[in-house]
């Protein structure tokens, strides 16, 4: 195996996201989030919204994996496998509970600096998610979601408590997690808080009438301002401060060499990835974004003042979830279910239970393609994969199969850094098993340590180191250098 070639300062570590790991959802002060709302689903059906919390239904953020409580256990165990960083989030309603509230919930600020002075006591830096999925219920009934223009406000008062509560413990932040979501149904409902119609969390909805999508690209557009005004305010309140995007980064390969299937790939890539790092990396929404607004009966306002405020929030660094790659074609109908599942599985590509084609050349490929076009450093903050998996009698979890993805997509960004580009650090989903976003199942794991608990709620919740643990702990010691099985 060739020498890795991994800075001596490259942040190895693991990511999660508040809402999936913490649970508590209605201690000390919490407020309710959209996804507090969603029900448990699974590959075949898709989470429920409801409106209220019902009895007959279990709701998985309610529980995550008590990470809450756990949460001095859990950092101790990232120190043992050598973690640098750890990419979590704050879950905004347990700062600001309704959203639109003056002052913030002290309980939730005390919260998290107990969390990142833990972080730090263990050598960890903490890696910062502003919103990941956890838009205040309140926010969501009273005002449309992002969709409302005064959300902007609500998310600043927000950002500015979070730079200026964590100063000094926290410099590096993330604002909106995947915000290209927001292109598709699944992001319009979980980053952007508009609540379905049908009440179904679907990737996307291919009844959506023109009126549907102009909300939901106007909510899109509300975001990039927030975005652009948080980046300028956090330089303001300290110059430390470096505050990425954070995009969920598709490959799409042409299905096949017809010239249609090359130009659906392209316009794949410029919509699902494009559209919103154009905007935040570059300061201006892409060139061909009118016409694809006109093509889709797509309508909105833009009031005077928010390109320019646009263009004076460029990110530092871009941040990217990487887990799959798909094909486009011009003919056949994509696949779409109730999970998180898009595009036209790629012949070539061996899939996981959950049917994402494993493709770790697609990441030094987006990894190329996303620096050609920015010129920005880039920090992976989610790869992984989603296995169904057992504990043996003797405690043991033997997940060979993450071990082999992860080692073949760190053989990817190590060749991507040979090529040129520049990464920051590489943050696996996830650190510890937590529950899916796409299907709310705790079975779909992802994590080094396995937690006992199940998809409604039973278990010891205990933790339990699982083969990968170890594994990640040598290629951490070795900077990326010893991949090899253990
Ligand atoms: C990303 C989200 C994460 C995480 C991950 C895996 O899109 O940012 O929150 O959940 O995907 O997806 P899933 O949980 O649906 O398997």
């Amino acid at each position: 195996m060739k020498k890795a070639k991994f800075p001596k300062d490259f942040l190895w570590g693991g990511a999660v996201a508040a809402t999936q790991c913490e649970g508590a959802w209605n201690r000390d002060g919490k407020g309710e989030t959209m996804l507090d709302h969603c029900t448990t689903g699974n590959k075949e059906h898709p989470r429920m919204v409801t409106d209220t919390i019902d009895s007959r239904y279990s709701y998985p953020t309610h529980n995550g994996c008590h990470q809450y409580e756990r949460f001095e256990e859990d950092i101790a165990l990232y120190e043992e496998m050598g973690f640098k960083t750890y990419r979590l989030s704050i879950n905004w309603a347990r700062i600001y509970p309704n959203g639109d509230d003056l002052e913030p919930n002290r309980a939730g600020v005390e919260h998290y600096r107990k969390l990142f002075e833990c972080c730090r006591e263990h050598g960890i830096e903490p890696t910062v998610t502003m919103t990941h999925y956890d838009m205040p219920w309140n926010l969501c009934v009273k005002y449309g979601g992002w969709s409302n223009r005064r959300v902007i406000d609500f998310f600043l008062r927000y950002a500015r408590t979070l730079f200026t509560e964590y100063k000094g413990l926290v410099t590096r932040w993330l604002t909106f997690n995947e915000i290209n979501f927001g292109t598709v149904t699944y992001g319009e409902i979980v980053t952007s808080g508009i609540i379905p119609k049908n009440r179904q969390v679907v990737m996307d909805d291919p009844s959506a009438a023109p009126e549907e999508k102009s909300k939901r690209f106007l909510a899109l557009h509300n975001e990039f301002v927030a975005s652009a005004k948080t980046v300028q305010l956090g330089h303001e309140i300290d110059p430390k401060n470096q505050i990425g995007c954070m995009q969920c980064g598709f490959t799409y390969y042409p299905l096949t060499s017809k010239p249609e299937d090359v130009l659906a790939a392209q316009h794949d890539m410029e919509i699902w990835n494009y559209y919103c790092m154009d905007v935040q990396c570059k300061g201006k929404y892409p060139y061909w974004a009118k016409r694809f607004w006109e093509d889709n009966g797509i309508c909105f306002d833009i009031p005077k003042g928010d390109l320019e405020e646009i263009k004076k929030g460029i990110v530092d660094f871009i941040s990217f979830s990487y887990y799959k790659s798909d094909c486009s074609t011009a003919t056949g109908s994509s696949k779409q279910n109730s999970g998180t599942n898009f595009g036209f599985p790629n012949p070539n590509l061996k899939q996981t239970a959950w049917g994402w084609g494993i493709d770790p050349q697609g990441l030094r490929y987006l990894m190329n393609e996303f620096y050609a076009r920015y010129e920005l450093p880039l920090m992976i903050v989610e790869n992984g994969i989603g296995e169904f998996e057992t504990k043996e009698a003797d405690g043991r979890i033997h997940d060979q199969n993450r071990i082999h993805y992860l080692r073949d997509h760190i053989l990817a960004v190590r060749d991507a850094i040979r090529d040129g580009v520049p990464v920051i650090g590489y943050t696996p989903w996830s650190a510890i098993d937590i529950v899916s976003a796409g299907t709310g199942e705790m079975k779909k794991r992802y994590g080094f340590i396995y937690v006992d608990a199940d998809d409604f709620g039973n278990g010891s919740y205990n933790r339990y180191r699982k083969d990968s643990f170890y594994w990640y702990q040598r290629v951490i010691s070795t900077n990326g250098e010893d991949l090899s099985d253990i």
